[in-house]
């Protein structure tokens, strides 16, 4: 167990809620990840706890993988205001703004919130009447619930365990990233009977001719830095920023940033190569992401190599602050390439 502490703790929330209704709020989109997590905790919630009623919110829009695996588990999603519940649960949020549209529903609910979640905290910590459960130690919210269920002896059936699969199987970029423990928890998932190619299958979409168009472009309009053996690409597209982001890493570069109108602000999406966090230890979400929202009006977050912001600015200001942070980050000035 990763953090048996922390999953003793939320094992004790968990159980202490019987009886309660209950709203289970993803991060804005959801992904697997948030989605797996959602769905087992609803099951368990409804089933083995003893809450009145569980409710899953996603916020705004969901991508077309979200969507296939919400249609695979049967998960009904609620739209619509959170209204009046005894608890709300973010799950997977990152920080509380990742709640989108149900900001206020949820900075209404202080002192009934409560987070479960394996990104850093926002900087400064979480507002007084949210209490959260977390730990950077998990490299899947779903790994962490896992180990929540164990203590509270929960027995997974088929379904829930393909849930908890995709959702470890996506966070760390296909396994890519699963150490020791998270790969010893795909194995017991599997010894439940989950096929890995089977359910894979069942949520993996094409992709939309608009997000491959939205990548190509991003390609041709890059910019390109160095700074010693770094390299750096930047680029601007008014949508699927993040998609983006993930094409430009798998060209060659190191980092990408890429930035583009969302809503009435800037989103801007970071990745970056697992050995750029390795050697340097500069942190995408802490360092980069975090400092960039606060700066310009808005939030940021995430993980070590994958953070997103949301921002007032304009993108070209969002993408110039950020390089600016890495060249004091890395010491050393950015050349053009
Ligand atoms: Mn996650």
């Amino acid at each position: 167990m990763k953090d048996r502490i922390l999953a003793k703790d939320v094992s004790d929330f968990l159980s202490s809620i019987s009886g309660k209704t209950v709203a289970i709020v993803t991060h804005v989109g959801g992904d697997a990840d948030a989605v797996g997590a959602a769905y087992v905790l609803k099951r368990v919630l409804e089933e083995v706890v003893g809450c009145t009623a569980v409710y899953v919110h996603i916020p705004d829009e969901t991508s077309a993988q979200v969507k296939a695996m919400v249609d695979y588990l049967e998960l009904e999603i609620r739209s619509g205001p959170i209204g009046d519940v005894d608890i709300i649960i973010l799950v997977d949020v990152g920080s509380f703004e990742q709640v989108g549209e149900y900001i206020e529903d949820v900075m209404k609910a202080r002192g009934k919130v409560y987070i479960i979640d394996h990104h850093a905290p926002p900087q400064g910590g979480y507002p007084q009447g949210f209490l959260a459960f977390l730990s950077e130690d998990y490299r899947a919210l779903c790994e962490l619930i896992m180990d929540v269920f164990q203590l509270m002896n929960i027995k997974l059936d088929l379904i829930e365990a393909e849930a908890l699969f995709l959702g470890i199987y996506y966070d760390t970029a296909r396994l890519s990233l699963a150490n020791l423990e998270t790969m010893s928890k795909v194995c017991e998932l599997i010894k439940l009977g989950v096929n890995p190619s089977k359910s894979i299958q069942a949520v993996e979409v094409p992709i939309d001719i608009s997000e491959r168009i939205a990548r190509l472009k991003g390609a041709t309009r890059m910019n390109l830095y160095r700074s010693g053996e770094w390299l750096i690409a930047t680029s601007q597209v008014s949508s699927f920023q993040t998609s983006v982001a993930r094409a430009l890493l798998s060209l060659g570069c190191h980092i990408s940033i890429v930035a583009g109108e969302y809503k009435d602000g800037v989103a801007v999406s970071m990745r970056s190569q697992q050995d750029f966090f390795a050697r340097t230890n500069i942190n995408l979400g802490k360092d980069v992401a975090q400092v960039v929202g606060a700066r310009l009006g808005g939030h940021g977050g995430g993980h070590a190599t994958a953070a997103r912001v949301y921002c007032k600015s304009t993108p070209e200001e969002a993408i110039k602050l950020c390089l600016s942070l890495l060249e004091g980050l890395l010491s050393d000035k950015l050349s053009r390439v």
